[in-house]
């Protein structure tokens, strides 16, 4: 991290850009570049030829002459911090600067560039030759110091052996912008300094192409999307997960034959988006990479066999019909192959499915009858089952490969954890997942504010120190709004949850009665509203947020998993009770009401408190991922469209906060036991930290601006400690005689 900044252009006048008018002067005189927004919208370097009042002249570099108002002019950098690999380095942070070095390194395949502590990764979409094993190895020695995500996962290991503390990487950005990709890249450096004999390298990655076939699918925005619903609804050109339709068309004919396997267009879950192939991608050659990866984590043939039996079950049930047998809207299944092979697949017969997906049994004091269902509900049981079902089998695969990469592996103790979720989303119709989506990103942010941001000020606040104050967005006002009980928008929908008269816009109604008055929400016309989020307001549609919320899993479906026959849904359904029932209690179906189980945003909400709180116990780095254009196209890169995304990330006042503060930060204690040895002896007897810190700080010359001394620590500007440590291990190391040898010297 040794970043020498901002001070290597002393000739270049530092002034505020609130100060930027007065100094229009010195451009002129100078010949200096500025950065001129032409009638177009697009900024254009030119150099200023004169000013009359408000409007200036200015000659553009394509040799055309415009007249613009000095508010449409900033002050570009000289040429030799064209491309530089840290933001904070730019002697002006204005907009069309930074924007103007990313893109002159993206138009280089500089994919990465720093701002200040946080590493942004501009999405190429398409393959950038910097992965290989050669760079592994440049970057663990060193020899290579060129941001890179492989320079974050060294430093987030080499901090994890040197402070013995959990460290985390967090990549966020939108949807597409790069940030599985990114953990992957970071998964394959610290796969490579794991790995070795234990093979446990291939492992590693191999999980990834496993989860990704049953965790991802194609979106509008992203042909390989992290998603986490989606099995039994569509939107238009999007798909459902990635391992239905490669199972379709690669399994080999036994399997199929076992299955009862037909293509994909037969499946309702899976036809309804009129979208089922992606643009070069081979589903069939995806499935046998599939298998392989399978055999790599070590799943057995066994159990890949039950999973794919699951996978059918769950397409077959989709393809399940009713028939309204009465006036009052009640239904029978219809028994067709539909039924029978999920029923085989499941391990039930076809009777005990059709009967769980068409009446409810109810408890009346000691009496149980069974009730019809209406076609609505019938098909909102078998939605759930099959919902389900997927997750389940999700689940138990992550178990399953979390189980074998431990077995017999070192374990430390620490630990690096990637963070890489869904990214934000705004569609032009969203719904409940957008909602659960954006608010995990909104929480992310918060997070990633109280470090670079709150927590920094703070500290040099309650420290003493002598500091100009950077303003940040806070979004603590749209988190209340989602989280606040009782009158937070989840705590509301799960009141509405549980009403049985409730529907989609009764729930609209509670929200704008209660909401209204939060500055971040808006209630729409037609059951909608709005929410602005930190990264832009989003448009939601009540449709659907009671019945996704709910989830309902009927007792009766479970109680008909439990005693099937095939392993994995009596497993399912074991592991279902268990979460209910504490240890005590007896084993019961009917004890199972859904007034107990938690809703899906309420247990949404807890397990992004748990992650959050793994996360706050642990060194944060951050990775900030942009997508340059929405269309997945290469060398396109969007003004516009970076600038809203750094803008909203926070990544410009990052900056600008690395520059004017001070990133390092030492105790008087920690400074003087470390570095004390290098003062002679008359000056380390008899004295505090304070002084002994202060007396090594003077003998080696360190300027009064690199650093500030506080009530408890030292704090120093980018890269100063890095001059400090280079000493202290030249003194370790020789064996001279320090005194002699340092006094008086500048380090
Ligand atoms: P995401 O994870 O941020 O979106 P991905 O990591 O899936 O986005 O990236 C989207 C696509 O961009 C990939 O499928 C690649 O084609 C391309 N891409 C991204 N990073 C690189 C890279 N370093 N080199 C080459 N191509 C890349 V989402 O999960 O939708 O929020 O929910
Ligand atoms: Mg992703």
């Amino acid at each position: 991290r040794a970043n020498l900044a901002t001070e290597h252009l002393p000739s270049m006048p530092r002034f505020r850009e609130s100060e930027w008018d007065d100094n229009i002067g010195y451009f002129i005189k100078k010949k200096l570049r500025v950065w001129c927004r032409v009638p177009k919208g697009q900024w254009q370097l030119g150099h200023i030829q004169s000013t009359l009042g408000a409007k200036a002249t200015v000659l553009l570099l394509d040799g055309t002459v415009v007249k613009v108002s000095t508010g449409e002019l900033q002050p570009a950098n000289p040429d030799i911090l064209e491309g530089v690999d840290d933001l904070i380095q730019l002697s002006y942070l204005n907009e069309p600067s930074v924007l103007h070095n990313l893109q002159y390194r993206y138009s280089h395949d500089s994919i990465y560039s720093k701002a200040g502590p946080v590493l942004i990764a501009v999405n190429p979409f398409k393959a950038v030759q910097c992965y290989g094993k050669d760079f592994v190895t440049a970057y663990r020695k060193k020899l290579l110091n060129k941001p890179h995500v492989f320079a974050i996962a060294d430093t987030a290991y080499n901090e994890m052996m040197r402070d013995e503390k959990n460290q985390s990487i967090i990549i966020s950005g939108e949807s597409g912008a790069g940030k599985t990709e990114t953990a992957k890249v970071a998964m394959q450096y610290l796969a490579a300094l794991g790995g070795g004999s234990g093979g446990v390298e291939s492992e590693i990655l191999q999980t990834s192409s496993v989860l990704e076939a049953f965790g991802n699918a194609k979106t509008s925005r992203n042909d390989n999307s992290s998603r986490f619903s989606r099995v039994v609804q569509l939107t238009h050109e999007e798909r459902s997960y990635h391992i239905f339709y490669q199972l379709c068309a690669g399994a080999p004919s036994g399997l199929k034959d076992r299955l009862n396997l037909k293509t994909a267009s037969v499946y309702n879950y899976l036809n309804q988006s009129d979208c089922l192939v992606i643009d070069d991608v081979d589903d069939a050659r995806n499935f046998q990479m599939l298998m392989e990866a399978f055999d790599t984590v070590q799943i057995s043939k066994e159990d890949q066999e039950n999973a794919f039996e699951m996978l059918a079950a769950v397409l077959w049930l989709g393809n399940i019909s009713f028939q309204v047998i009465d006036n009052e809207n009640h239904v029978e299944v219809v028994a067709d192959e539909a039924v029978t092979s999920a029923a085989r697949l499941m391990g039930c017969s076809t009777e005990d499915l059709m009967l769980a997906l068409s009446t409810h049994r109810i408890k009346a004091g000691k009496d149980i009858f069974s009730k019809k269902l209406t076609l609505q509900k019938a098909i909102e049981t078998r939605d759930a089952l099959a919902k389900f079902i997927y997750a389940s089998l999700f689940d138990w695969l992550v178990e399953g490969i979390n189980k074998l990469l431990a077995l017999g592996k070192r374990c430390t103790g620490r630990s690096i954890s990637i963070l890489d979720i869904y990214g934000f989303e705004s569609f032009k119709k969203n719904s409940f997942e957008q909602f659960c989506i954006n608010y995990a990103n909104e929480r992310l942010q918060q997070h990633f504010n109280r470090h670079l941001f709150k927590l920094e000020q703070e500290e040099y606040e309650s420290d003493g120190i002598d500091w100009t104050k950077v303003d940040f967005e806070d979004n603590q006002v749209c988190l209340d709004l989602v989280e606040k009980k009782p009158i937070g928008l989840i705590s509301l929908l799960d009141e509405e949850s549980n009403f049985p008269k409730a529907t989609d816009l009764t729930f609209a109604n509670k929200l704008k009665q209660h909401l209204n008055g939060n500055p971040c929400f808006k209630g729409e016309r037609g059951g909608a509203f709005s929410i602005r989020h930190y990264a832009g307001e989003v448009l939601y549609g009540t449709s659907g947020f009671l019945e996704k919320n709910r989830d309902s899993l009927h007792s009766d479906t479970l109680q008909l998993l439990s005693s099937c026959s095939c392993q994995l849904p009596q497993l399912f359904a074991s592991n279902m009770l268990n979460q209910f029932l504490k240890p005590a209690s007896p084993f019961h179906h009917m004890g199972v009401s859904d007034s107990q189980k938690q809703s899906v945003g309420t247990k949404f909400k807890g397990q992004l408190f748990k992650l959050m709180q793994q996360l706050e116990s642990s060194t944060p780095h951050f990775i900030r991922c942009i997508k340059p254009n929405n269309k997945q196209l290469p060398g396109m890169f969007e003004n516009d469209l970076v600038l809203e995304q750094l803008r909203c990330c926070g990544v410009l006042e990052v900056v600008r906060i690395s520059r004017s503060g001070y990133p390092t930060r030492v105790t008087h204690q920690e400074f003087a036991r470390r570095y004390g040895f290098l003062l002679s002896e008359d000056h380390r007897a008899c004295q505090d930290p304070l002084s002994i810190s202060v007396a090594v700080l003077q003998q080696f010359d360190i300027l009064p601006e690199m650093y500030q001394v506080g009530y408890t620590k030292l704090y120093f500007r980018t890269g100063q400690i890095a001059a400090l440590e280079d000493t202290r291990k030249q003194v370790l190391h020789g064996t001279l005689e320090v005194q002699k040898r340092f006094r008086g010297q500048r380090v």
